[in-house]
C-alpha cells in the first residue's frame, strides 16, 4: 500500500503503475505524516542567567524521565548557534546516559525556521516567555511573538494573562498564523522559568535551591503540555 499525498501533482513526479500493480491512493494530511516533536530553547539560561551546568543536568533529567511517556515523539533542545554551550553540555550528558538520540536530541537552528531552513519537522515549540506573556524583549520571546504575528498574541489572550515561575500555558495557533502554514507548527507552549538576572522581576539571587526546583517544575509542565497535544 502506497500512501501518496493527495497534493504531489507534479508531472515529474508521476509514475506510471506496472501490470497488476495495486496502487491505493488516499488523502493523507501532511501534520499526519510528521513524528510528533517539540522544539524548545533553553528555559532561562540567557536573559534570565541560570547557571549552564545545573540547566543542563535538569534538561536532561526531565526529558530522560518523559520519554518513556512520549511513545515515539520526540523531544529537541535548539538552539542558534554551534558554539552553543548548553547544546554541548546537554549532549554529553545524554549520551553518556545513553539516553535514545533519534527521540531527544539537540539541534542549531531559529526555532521559527526549523521547517523552511533546518528541514526539521516539529508540531510543538516551546517559549521563554515572561511573566506578563508580552511580545518583544528580547531573545527567543521576541523571535517567536514576531514570526507568528498577532494570531499569537489573540490566542495566547484568549488562555492565559500572567504566567508563574515554573508554569507554562499550552497555545493553540490557528492555521492562518504564519508559523503554521510556513512552519508546519500546531502550539506554542509559553513557559517562565526562574529568573537569576536582577533587571528582570522576581530574581532569585543566586537562590539555585528555588531555581533549581523551579526550572524543573517548569520543564516537567512543558513536557506535560507537550504530551497532552500528544495524546
Ligand atoms: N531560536 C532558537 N533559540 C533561541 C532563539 C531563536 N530564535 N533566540 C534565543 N534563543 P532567552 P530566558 C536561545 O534569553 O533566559 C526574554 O526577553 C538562547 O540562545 O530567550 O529564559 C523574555 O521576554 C538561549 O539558549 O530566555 C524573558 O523576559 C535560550 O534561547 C526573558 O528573555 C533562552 O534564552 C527570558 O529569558
Amino acid at each position: 500500500v502506497s500512501a501518496v499525498p493527495a497534493a504531489s501533482s507534479s508531472s515529474n513526479e508521476v509514475t506510471t503503475p506496472k501490470a497488476n500493480e495495486k496502487i491505493e491512493i488516499f488523502r493523507v494530511s501532511p501534520a499526519k505524516l510528521v513524528v510528533p516533536t517539540l522544539a524548545f530553547p533553553s528555559i532561562s539560561t540567557a536573559d534570565f542567567q541560570f547557571d549552564l551546568d545545573k540547566a543542563s543536568d535538569i534538561i536532561v533529567e526531565t526529558a530522560e524521565a518523559f520519554l518513556p511517556k512520549l511513545g515515539s515523539a520526540r523531544l529537541v533542545l535548539v538552539d542558534l548557534s554551534h558554539g552553543s554551550k548548553i547544546l554541548s553540555l546537554v549532549k554529553a550528558k545524554a549520551s553518556r546516559k545513553n539516553i535514545d538520540s533519534g527521540r531527544f536530541f539537540t539541534f542549531v537552528g531559529d526555532i521559527t525556521k526549523l521547517h523552511s531552513q533546518g528541514g526539521l519537522h516539529c508540531n510543538v515549540i516551546a517559549n521563554a516567555a515572561n511573566w506578563r506573556l508580552k511580545s518583544g524583549g528580547g531573545g527567543v520571546n521576541a523571535a517567536i511573538f514576531k514570526a507568528a504575528g498577532p494570531d499569537l498574541e489573540a490566542a495566547t489572550r484568549a488562555r492565559a494573562n500572567t504566567l508563574l515561575p515554573g508554569k507554562s500555558v499550552l497555545v493553540p495557533l490557528p492555521s492562518t498564523c504564519p508559523l503554521h502554514n510556513a512552519e508546519g507548527i500546531t502550539h506554542v507552549i509559553h513557559v517562565l522559568g526562574p529568573n537569576m538576572n536582577p533587571n528582570r522581576p522576581d530574581c532569585l539571587n543566586n537562590d539555585y535551591t528555588k531555581g533549581c526546583k523551579i526550572l524543573r517544575e517548569a520543564y516537567t509542565s512543558l513536557f506535560e503540555g507537550f504530551l497532552s497535544t500528544v495524546q
